[in-house]
């Protein structure tokens, strides 16, 4: 296959393609590649200057997925799952970059992929029933349909605090890794302690000279538990592979987990601890689903989250330190949970100081480091761990207009609306996968993102076969499909905590649970109902 292309000028130029896809990541590599097996043609814009989508970029100290590698990779391709063989139980974030590196070349799709291309604006052509796409440089690409893959947590947050343009250390984001970062014996400050803080700091900390995490919620951590996979491990799961993958993709995340014990109340003390226990020392996000209700019912939910702070104060020595680590005030889950290597162990080391900007906050950048209320210190370098502009940060960043010119931030600006997460009224010919209104972030998003491409392959073979000019859900079916989503989201507990599943973490930002939050399996066979009844909701004209 030809070598990964840099923009090239005259890309722009070229005839109109029958789909442009924008991103590539999981969602747009697949997608480019079951395009091709239609007959029809795409192209594929990427901003990154590689494949790989949000793992692309971050390349911070410990990433890796908190989903068992086997079950975080395509299941599409026979041949690729043979000749690939995951070294962990959980991917660590190179091994992932190169599996994607793999597939692409193995699929030839790099030919169709234009890197360093990062698109601008999308404008959709009423008379010509097509969509003009122009990246920041300029060029333009015409396609019949406009295919979004610009993923969930790929837009990086870094908040605006005061003095950051004064400081002169180096300011790194976790999202957008320099591969020249070096802090080995360095003063480091972590600001943010979610997912990506958590899976930092263990391995700053080792590195630093110094760490200070400036933490301002703390998080629910559970143990990953991660380990070598061994040849005979690989090959009890590949056994059983087909019925496994079948069983995430009728599930509610899609992912591996043991069944719950039922309600919480239904279950005897003893054997309640017990349940925990055992699922606190398999690791991993099984702890959330020890019990039917624990998303449902706080008092259920407290008990899970009683139990993981009774850990942390096994665990940190410091009775002042493990007080300030202990979350409460928000159900546990209701933040993403963070899974994590040693990350409590870490507030055991001597070069880790722990500052709680709640009783401290930050006052301000300063030339040296960073002043809290109660003092400064010196840092030569901060590590921004601040998370995203989630869901719809990356779409938000494009000027995307519809029909009539209205649009896609204007739709938005109450929060996002749209059908099946797929598709929005009043932008023809346009998908997003894995977006806002879809189980994605919710879900093992790999499974979520088959399950979208191989239904946008197929509404576009049903599309080209019978000649419809274009594609468009009705403004009925998008209503009917955010009340759905909003009624399902309000019987849980997931409202209530501020996070980014809310756009509570970015200033401004309207407050929505943004996900569908009914579950992979039944999200399918909704999807499936839909195109068996003649793409019901959809206008094809
Ligand atoms: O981001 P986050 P993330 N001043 O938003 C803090 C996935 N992921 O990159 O909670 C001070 O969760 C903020 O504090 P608060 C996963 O889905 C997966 O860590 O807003 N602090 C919080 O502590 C995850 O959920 C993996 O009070 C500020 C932190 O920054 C999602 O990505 C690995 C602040 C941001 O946490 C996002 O995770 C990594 C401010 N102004 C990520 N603003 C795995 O697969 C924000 N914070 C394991």
């Amino acid at each position: 296959d030809a070598a990964p292309s840099a923009a090239r000028p005259q890309d722009g130029q070229a005839g109109p393609t029958d789909v442009l896809i924008v991103g590539a990541g999981f969602a747009g590599l697949y997608m480019l590649h079951a395009i091709r097996t239609l007959g029809l043609s795409a192209v594929l814009l990427e901003a990154g200057d590689g494949v790989g989508g949000t793992w692309h970029h971050n390349r911070y100290p410990g990433a890796r997925c908190d989903v068992d590698s086997i079950d975080y990779s395509y299941s599409f391709d026979p041949a690729i799952r043979a000749e690939w063989t995951w070294s962990e139980r959980y991917p660590s974030a190179p091994e992932i970059r190169r599996y994607l590196e793999f597939v692409a070349d193995r699929l030839g799709l790099r030919r169709d992929i234009r890197l360093s291309t990062r698109v601008r604006a999308a404008e959709f052509d009423e008379h010509a029933e097509s969509w003009s796409v122009t990246a920041d440089d300029g060029r333009t690409w015409r396609a019949r349909w406009l295919v979004f893959a610009t993923g969930s947590l790929s837009q990086a947050n870094a908040p605006d605090f005061p003095g950051a343009s004064e400081y002169r250390g180096r300011l790194l984001h976790t999202a957008d890794w320099p591969r020249d970062a070096d802090l080995r014996g360095r003063r480091v400050g972590v600001i943010g302690t979610g997912s990506s803080g958590v899976q930092a700091i263990p391995v700053l900390a080792e590195e630093a000279e110094h760490l200070v995490v400036f933490q301002r919620t703390p998080g629910f951590v559970v143990p990953a538990r991660n380990h070598p996979l061994s040849p005979d491990e690989t090959a009890a799961i590949e056994a059983d592979y087909a019925t496994r993958r079948q069983a995430l993709r009728e599930s509610f995340g899609g992912w591996h987990l043991p069944p719950s014990s039922g309600p919480a109340a239904d279950v005897p003390h003893g054997e309640r601890l017990a349940e925990l226990e055992r699922r606190w020392s398999i690791g991993g996000l099984c702890l959330q689903s020890a019990f039917s209700d624990v998303m449902t019912d706080p008092a259920a939910n407290e008990q899970v989250a009683r139990f993981v702070r009774d850990r942390i104060r096994d665990t940190v020595h410091d009775p002042s330190t493990a007080e300030t680590l202990c979350p409460t005030g928000y159900p546990l889950g209701a933040k993403r949970l963070c899974v994590g290597t040693d990350y409590y162990e870490t507030y055991n080391r001597g070069n880790v100081d722990l500052v709680d900007l709640r009783a401290t906050p930050l006052e301000t950048f300063t030339p040296g480091g960073i002043r809290t209320s109660a003092q400064e210190y010196a840092l030569d370098a901060v590590v921004l761990a601040t998370g995203f502009d989630a869901m719809t940060g990356a779409l938000d960043r494009i000027d995307i207009r519809g029909r009539g010119g209205r649009r896609l931030r204007d739709e938005w600006a109450a929060g996002p609306r749209s059908y099946l997460g797929l598709s929005v009224a009043g932008f023809p010919n346009m998908f997003v996968l894995a977006g806002p209104g879809s189980p994605s972030v919710m879900s093992n998003v790999v499974v979520s993102i088959e399950q979208h491409v191989e239904w946008v392959r197929d509404l576009l073979a049903h599309l080209a076969d019978t000649g419809t000019g274009t594609v468009e859900a009705t403004a009925e079916a998008q209503d009917r499909w955010v009340e759905l989503g909003n009624q399902i989201a309000s019987a849980t507990l997931y409202p209530s905590a501020d996070s980014w599943y809310m756009g509570a973490n970015v200033p401004g930002k309207p407050r929505v649970f943004m996900p569908f939050l009914g579950g992979v399996g039944t999200y399918r066979g909704i999807c499936d109902g839909v195109a068996a009844d003649g793409y019901k909701g959809f206008t094809l004209g």
